[in-house]
């Protein structure tokens, strides 16, 4: 989806020149075919791709806690983000099909940062972004978690895809939605991510998918397509891999 042009309130990239803006736009409308909208043929390619990304394991290349220690930009950049225990650890191991690639994030002092892996041979970033709204958490903390963020999404034009997580037994929660309120404002597409999806019925499953879905439409910058997730039954991690990997510019585009 596109950014509506002049949409009051939302911010238009600027100083992109038109041969980028180009070969952005045939990058997003590749990136956001469902799979399911695909030939047979392109879906196996889009899976396959996905499959190949994260065969190998990503490097963890830094701590970001400041603006100013931001590293140089990638190909393409995606980002991680959700309430804290939706499960995103939980969920980058099992893209990775490990069980420690997260840990680090969860290690005293990298918490509160943006913790920046690297897959692809260096070629894209995938960033582990702090968790957000214990529902306790003291205003000074969130003021901060969003002035750290609103920085970084202004500052990251290869930023190609937030991922908000939603625990499925959940839905979206106030908190999600002050993060895709900031997501809208800078004009940074994102996608919903349902967690542990195994927890549901599948007709709550179906019930929740049609609200979200809803509450999504109306926002400038949601790409309206869910992914549907769980770590523990390895659900809907292929399709996501396939997302992600879509994301990533093919070398001669560059
Ligand atoms: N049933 C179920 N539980 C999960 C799933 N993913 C994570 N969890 C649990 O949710 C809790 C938080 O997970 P974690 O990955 O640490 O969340 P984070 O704080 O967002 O990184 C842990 O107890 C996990 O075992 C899932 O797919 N299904
Ligand atoms: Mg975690």
């Amino acid at each position: 989806m596109g950014q509506p042009e002049g949409k009051p309130g939302v911010l238009q990239p600027q100083g992109v020149s038109e041969e980028k803006t180009r070969a952005e736009e045939r990058i997003r409308a590749r990136a956001h075919t469902p799979l399911a909208a695909l030939s047979e043929e392109e879906r196996a390619a889009a899976l396959e791709a996905g499959r190949q990304l994260f065969a190998r394991p990503p490097r963890f290349l830094m701590g970001v806690a400041d603006m100013r220690q931001l590293p140089e930009p990638f190909a393409a950049e995606v980002a991680f983000a959700g309430r804290s225990n939706v499960g995103k650890s939980s969920l980058i191991n099992a893209l990775f099909n490990r069980k420690d690639v997260a840990r680090v994030s969860n290690t005293p002092g990298r918490t509160r940062e943006l913790n920046y892996f690297t897959l692809a041979d260096g070629r894209m970033a995938l960033v582990d972004m702090p968790g957000y709204g214990y529902a306790k958490a003291p205003k000074s903390l969130v003021k901060k978690w969003q002035a750290l963020v609103r920085d970084y999404l202004r500052g990251r034009p290869a930023l190609r895809r937030v991922f908000i997580l939603v625990d499925a037994r959940h839905g979206i929660k106030p908190q999600d939605e002050m993060a895709m309120d900031l997501l809208d404002e800078t004009a940074v597409n994102y996608q919903i991510v349902l967690t542990k999806a195994d927890k549901m019925r599948q007709d709550a499953l179906a019930r929740l998918i049609g609200r979200t879905a809803a509450q999504l439409q109306r926002r400038a910058a949601a790409h309206p397509e869910i992914h549907v997730t769980s770590a523990r039954k390895k659900q809907g991690l292929e399709e996501l891999r396939a997302a992600i990997a879509g994301l990533l510019p093919q070398e001669e585009e560059q």
